[in-house]
């Protein structure tokens, strides 16, 4: 057997015959090739950059070389994404979302042949589900884009491109050597605040000030997704007969699930970029003639009548309920349900109802004991969320609660009235605060 330092590869290298691995690449040359790749811009950020301080040790866990990150923009036709019917839109996210992943994954190919290491993770999904419901996505690609001056977040949290609009779809390749010249955010804000985004969101996730509510959001669009799929499931499991089932689940949702199953999960709305004006090549029509621009995309999507999922007595509920009169609510199961304690004081911020918080200022002391350990202040004032890791200030109200029993109550396992009456939940102070507290995470 050849010895490995006698190896013919072995052997190339210490002669040189094989090529010298690059400790960087030129940025124009990078450029053409991801644009060759497929994508309609791109940019270029070195990881050590400030921006990516709450990505990196992601990064660095995904892919252990990585020097630098390539911000991967692919556009969808507007008019697709701005029609009311749904098949035609999802279509659209589909085709650019496998676009996107196609070009990351030519880029790296490209790379790899001039010897260079990259990896490509996906835009969206797979994601690493048994992070669920925590983070499960590689890195966030909104950051990194605005970083790498692919434009700027608008109103409505996407990011708008400066020529494109938000029509774009964003991925991202990780690099193992250093890029000649880094880009930059790009001076202006291309949103142009019309509040469209707000009007035309089905639920009333975006409000006009710039909060977005998540679970609003997640419990409507992403009917079909991790979350709602989980709740489906469990109304099939609780069904004892098919008419006990299909009293709560129609037809047309049984046959909308099989499809998300079998051609990829569709979104419910996305009305927030089909309403976006903003864009050098998209802003024309709503320039010439705002009314007509209304007109023409919003009101079809205000006046589809349609199903909306919504989180029973949330925001959500009293929104549609007073805005849109004419599309039937569903209540529906819980889409965020904490694993772990870790998980509660993270989730909380996207859980929250601001609208029924309203009337409410109260600072909470909670201490959990027993299997997970954990101290969190929580303060709920002008219809705000402040959440605290550890103990700070004078508190409305001590609650004091196993972190099992306190899981089991998140997860509606178990009541509050069982739960204090077996010591595994104790309150100091007055329990109305406590009531208040759950009605603001319904
Ligand atoms: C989780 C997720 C969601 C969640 C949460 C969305 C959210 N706002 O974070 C849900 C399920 C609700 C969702 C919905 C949608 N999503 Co999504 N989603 C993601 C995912 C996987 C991670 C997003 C993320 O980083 N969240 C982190 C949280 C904490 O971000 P955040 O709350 O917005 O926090 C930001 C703000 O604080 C912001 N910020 C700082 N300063 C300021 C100032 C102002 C004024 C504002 C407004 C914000 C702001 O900076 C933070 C960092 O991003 C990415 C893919 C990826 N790997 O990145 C796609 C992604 C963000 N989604 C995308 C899309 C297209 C959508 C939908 C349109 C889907 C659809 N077809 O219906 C909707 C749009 C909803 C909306 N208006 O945000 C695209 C956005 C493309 C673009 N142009 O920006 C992405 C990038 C996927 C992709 N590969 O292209 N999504």
């Amino acid at each position: 057997m050849t010895k490995f330092n006698e190896h013919p590869t072995v052997v190339a290298i210490r002669d040189k015959s094989l090529p010298v691995v690059q400790e960087s690449i030129s940025a124009t040359e990078l450029r053409s090739l991801c644009i060759e790749a497929g994508a309609a811009d791109v940019g270029f950020v070195n990881l050590e950059r400030p921006e990516m301080d709450a990505e990196r040790d992601d990064i660095v866990r995904i892919f252990p070389g990585t020097e630098s990150l390539i911000s991967i923009v692919c556009r969808m036709n507007p008019d697709s994404v701005r029609s009311p019917a749904r098949n035609i839109a999802n279509h659209e996210f589909h085709e650019t979302g496998d676009e996107v992943n196609d070009v990351a994954r030519r880029i790296v190919s490209a790379l790899a042949m001039r010897g260079i290491r990259a990896v490509n993770p996906p835009m969206a999904f797979p994601m690493e589900m048994d992070r669920f419901p925590g983070k499960m996505w590689s890195i966030s690609l909104k950051p990194l884009a605005v970083a790498a001056g692919m434009g700027h977040m608008g109103l409505h949290r996407n990011v708008i491109h400066p020529k494109f609009g938000n029509f774009i779809l964003l991925g991202v390749v990780l690099i193992s050597i250093k890029v000649s010249e880094e880009s930059q955010p790009i001076h202006f804000n291309p949103c142009l605040t019309c509040k469209l985004c707000v009007a035309a969101c089905p639920v009333g996730a975006i409000s006009p000030d710039g909060d977005f509510n998540f679970s609003s959001c997640y419990t409507h669009n992403y009917r079909e997704f991790m979350s709602g799929f989980t709740d489906w499931v469990e109304t099939v499991a609780g069904s004892s007969r098919p008419e006990q089932y299909r009293n709560q689940v129609t037809d047309a949702e049984s046959a909308s699930m099989w499809q998300s199953l079998a051609y990829g999960p569709n979104y419910k709305a996305a009305y927030c970029l089909s309403a976006c004006p903003a864009g050098e090549e998209v802003i024309r029509p709503f320039l010439e003639n705002r009314a007509a621009f209304t007109a023409d995309i919003v009101k079809p999507l205000q006046q589809k009548e349609e199903t909306i999922y919504v989180q029973p007595r949330s925001d959500a509920e009293s929104y549609v309920q007073k805005r849109f009169p004419h599309k039937r609510i569903k209540r529906v199961g819980a889409v965020l349900r904490p694993v772990s304690i870790r998980g509660f004081i993270k989730l909380m911020q996207h859980g929250f109802q601001p609208g029924c918080s309203k009337g409410l200022s109260a600072r909470y002391h909670f201490r959990f004991t027993g299997e997970e350990a954990a101290e969190c202040t929580v303060t709920i004032q002008d219809q705000k969320l402040l959440v605290q890791e550890g103990i700070h200030g004078s508190c409305d109200i001590r609650v004091t609660a196993t972190s099992r029993g306190w899981l089991r109550l998140l997860r509606k396992e178990a009541s509050i009235g069982w739960l204090l009456i077996t010591l595994q939940v104790r309150i100091f102070g007055n329990p109305a605060l406590l009531a208040a507290f759950g009605r603001c995470f319904p």
